[in-house]
């Protein structure tokens, strides 16, 4: 399914991402772009306004979790499906996430990293992001019936 160009430019844009860095950011992204979102998070605390969302430790927590899971994917190209089918089923049976929000973190997530991979994310690089990380949100979506 993936061509060794696509598994190296993944890997490259991969070894380029601070999860530190672009966790915490990536979360903040998706709970401002998508106020909606909020409502998942109700253990968070405030996160009720912008300034409130960019300094709460529970979302920066978070969004290295949700990276550290990305790499998960990263390393297991092949069976990204099989990687993921407890987290899908822990998102569809307890979370109760709708699973269209998934497209929209993945965009967050690019977008994220376009901001500090600047022109290296040229748009060949990230084509093939983007793919991998529709592989990602097929996988969340695995679980779902
Ligand atoms: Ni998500 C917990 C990964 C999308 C809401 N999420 C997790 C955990 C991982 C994770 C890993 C920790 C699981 C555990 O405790 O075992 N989430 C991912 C990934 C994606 C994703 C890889 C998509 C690319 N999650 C989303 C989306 C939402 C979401 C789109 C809601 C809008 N996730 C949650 C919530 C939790 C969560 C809520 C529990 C958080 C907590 O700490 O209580």
């Amino acid at each position: 399914k993936w061509t060794e160009e696509e598994r190296q430019t993944i890997r490259s844009v991969w070894e380029k991402v601070d999860i530190d860095e672009t966790g915490p950011q990536l979360i903040a992204r998706a709970l401002i772009v998508y106020p909606w979102t909020e409502r998942y998070f109700g253990t968070f605390g405030d996160i009720f306004t912008t300034s409130a969302i960019l300094t709460n430790a529970k979302v920066a927590t978070h969004g290295k979790v949700v990276l550290r899971a990305l790499d998960r994917a990263v390393k297991n190209l092949d069976n990204i499906t099989e990687t993921y089918a407890a987290l899908s089923r822990l998102h569809y049976e307890k979370l109760k996430v709708d699973p269209d929000n998934f497209r929209l973190l993945a965009d967050c997530i690019t977008i994220t990293i376009a901001c500090k991979l600047k022109a290296a994310l040229n748009p060949q690089v990230q084509a093939t992001w983007q793919k991998f990380l529709s592989a990602v949100v097929e996988a969340m979506n695995n679980q779902y019936k």
